[in-house]
């Protein structure tokens, strides 16, 4: 089974696109699995898959990007659908880490971490993940070092995504140091 492509497949539909896949889902990004199989069904590519399928892309997965829970599917960040999926604050640990690439440094600096495409900013809980991710836009990414601590005290609002990945809705220059 091909579970790297499947999790790309749903991580299209929970993320951006719950309505090509006709999928009713709640303000926590919840959608029942049943509705999320049948739309999967109805390619030839994923004619065969059912609920077992989905534990094993989960839990063969480099990185933690879909909850399964009482008959339901979500995913744990990066949506960019107009309905903004409810979270929970939370405070940050202290510290906090992007990773981008080089060349939207200036931009950053001018006007802090906006989410751009997605609903919320992406942080990661440690340099390595954060590594990683800049590396998907440029092969020696920068690393920027973000204040949690300051910026929670001040008022700005911090989201869990999984373990590793926080969200937040925009971070002010005034918080952010290079590495
Ligand atoms: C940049 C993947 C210019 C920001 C990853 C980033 C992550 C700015 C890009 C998750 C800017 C947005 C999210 C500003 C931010 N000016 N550029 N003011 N503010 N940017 O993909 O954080 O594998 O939406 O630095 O691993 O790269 O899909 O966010 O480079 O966890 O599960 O704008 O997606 O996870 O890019 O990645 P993205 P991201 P998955």
């Amino acid at each position: 089974m091909n579970y790297i492509g499947l999790s790309k497949e749903i991580s299209y539909a929970l993320r951006h696109a719950p309505w090509e896949y006709e999928l009713e889902m709640d303000e926590e990004g919840w959608v029942p699995v049943e509705q999320l199989l049948n739309a999967l069904h109805r390619d030839k590519k994923w004619v065969d898959i059912c609920e077992t399928d989905l534990i094993r892309m989960i839990e063969q997965s480099e990185k933690k990007r879909h909850e399964l829970k009482d008959g339901k599917i979500r995913a744990f960040y990066g949506h960019s659908i107009p309905m903004k999926i409810l979270r929970e604050e939370q405070m940050p640990p202290d510290v906090l880490y992007h990773g981008t690439a080089r060349r939207f440094l200036e931009s950053i600096k001018e006007k802090g971490l906006l989410p751009q495409g997605r609903q919320y900013v992406h942080l990661s809980q440690d340099i390595e993940t954060a590594e990683n991710v800049g590396k998907r836009r440029d092969d020696k990414p920068c690393i920027l070092i973000i204040d949690a601590k300051r910026a929670w005290d001040e008022g700005i609002k911090f989201y869990l995504g999984n373990e590793k990945v926080w969200l937040a809705d925009t971070v002010p220059g005034r918080y952010i140091e290079e590495m």
